[in-house]
């Protein structure tokens, strides 16, 4: 299944070693001015090689458009956006083409297949996620202008180390997505010696959304929080998804986690913006877990493809903490679960509050039918 969405519908495909990787969208709304610059900044927020703490591979992901898109507009076909690899180093991969990094997708991949890209880890490389925060741009963009919608995401976590502050502004200053200035020095010593000593960690992502109005979200299972967990769990290397206060719930008592309400509305958010699955009005607040990456140059016990037990060494460039440039990842899958749910909502609710449901007949402007 490499495709997600209702309405707003995006198919990704392409491994990291391949020749390129890309997506179609389908059913954006026609209209929507767009342009192959407006790419660049979130792609290059995403990409390695912007620090010595992430994968030193340099791709220039310069996105073409292919379809869709005419005189620098949508035209409600679908959207064909293209990304070239310029920088695969599949030799890198020689060595472990047969054997499994343990606690990566390198075995269950084998296991379920019979056979596997090895190069770059194909599909299940954070290469794949370039196009997820390529077709977010778009989605991005639409609820800015129709809802004033604002998607943004954090680092939350680094390891053991949490905020000490939470500085919205500092996050775009520093390559963590940090919240607080003042420990971007610890954080950088730690990630410098964590790559000295040849591990790596997990992390912790929060993904934020201001501006979404109430009625968002299809209950029962379509439910606004349910298609949130399951798109950030669609990230690779996620393993743990909250909204709200999330699993901190069990310990609260419901005095404590109601969200008290006042003629001038909410009196907090433990709900993280969801109701019964459909959005309240408030701010939309998700969490995620990044596992710490497996690709490590100490060495590992594992079996290679004929079951004989091996030892596994990785060289190469890989990421000694992928979530450290995942807070635009996060922010893009958010942004497309509420495209997604904001034309659902357009298409079957679009008149709500116009019909007055009691009165049979009634029409839109609130005369009476014959
Ligand atoms: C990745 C390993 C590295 C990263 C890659 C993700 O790839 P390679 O071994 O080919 O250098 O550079 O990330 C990207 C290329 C990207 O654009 O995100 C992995 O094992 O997931």
């Amino acid at each position: 299944m490499n495709t997600f969405g209702h309405l707003f519908r995006v198919t990704t495909f392409g491994e990291s070693h391949g020749p390129a990787i890309g997506c179609v969208i389908d059913g954006c709304p026609p209209g929507l001015g767009i342009a192959v610059e407006e790419f660049r900044h979130d792609l290059d927020r995403r990409a390695t090689g912007k620090s010595r703490h992430t994968s030193a591979r340099h791709e220039a992901d310069e996105v073409e458009i292919l379809s869709g898109v005419y005189e620098g507009r949508t035209t409600g076909t679908p959207i064909a956006l293209l990304v070239r690899n310029t920088d695969a180093r599949s030799k890198d991969y020689t060595k472990i083409a047969e054997q499994f990094r343990p606690g990566h997708a390198d075995y269950t991949y084998w296991q379920k297949y019979g056979i596997r890209d090895p190069r770059g880890g194909g599909r299940s490389s954070a290469r794949e996620t370039t196009m997820r925060v390529a077709a977010a741009v778009i989605a991005k963009k639409w609820l800015a202008l129709h809802f004033g919608v604002r998607v943004r995401g954090y680092l939350a976590q680094l390891g053991e180390i949490v905020p000490q502050a939470f500085e919205l502004d500092a996050v775009e200053a520093n390559p963590f997505f940090w919240p607080c200035a003042a420990q971007v020095p610890q954080l950088e010593n730690y990630m410098d010696a964590l790559r000295k000593s040849g591990d790596s960690v997990g992390a912790r992502v929060n993904a934020i959304a201001d501006g979404v109005p109430p009625g968002w979200g299809e209950p029962i299972y379509g439910k606004l929080d349910g298609e949130l967990a399951a798109a950030l769990m669609s990230i690779n290397a996620v393993k743990g998804v909250e909204i709200g206060d999330g699993f901190a719930a069990v310990a609260q008592k419901g005095t404590e986690h109601r969200d008290e309400m006042s003629p001038q509305g909410f009196l907090s958010n433990h709900a993280g913006g969801v109701l019964g699955g459909i959005s309240s009005g408030q701010q939309i607040v998700a969490s995620m877990v990044f596992k710490p990456t497996s690709s490590l140059r100490l060495p590992g016990h594992t079996v290679d493809v004929e079951g004989n037990a091996t030892e596994v060494v990785t060289t190469g460039r890989h990421d000694p903490c992928v979530g450290i440039r995942a807070t635009p990842i996060a922010e893009a899958m958010m942004a497309l679960v509420l495209m997604d749910q904001a034309l659902r909502h357009r298409a079957q609710c679009g008149d709500v509050g116009r019909i007055d449901p009691l009165i049979p007949g009634e029409s839109i402007a609130g005369e009476a039918h014959d």
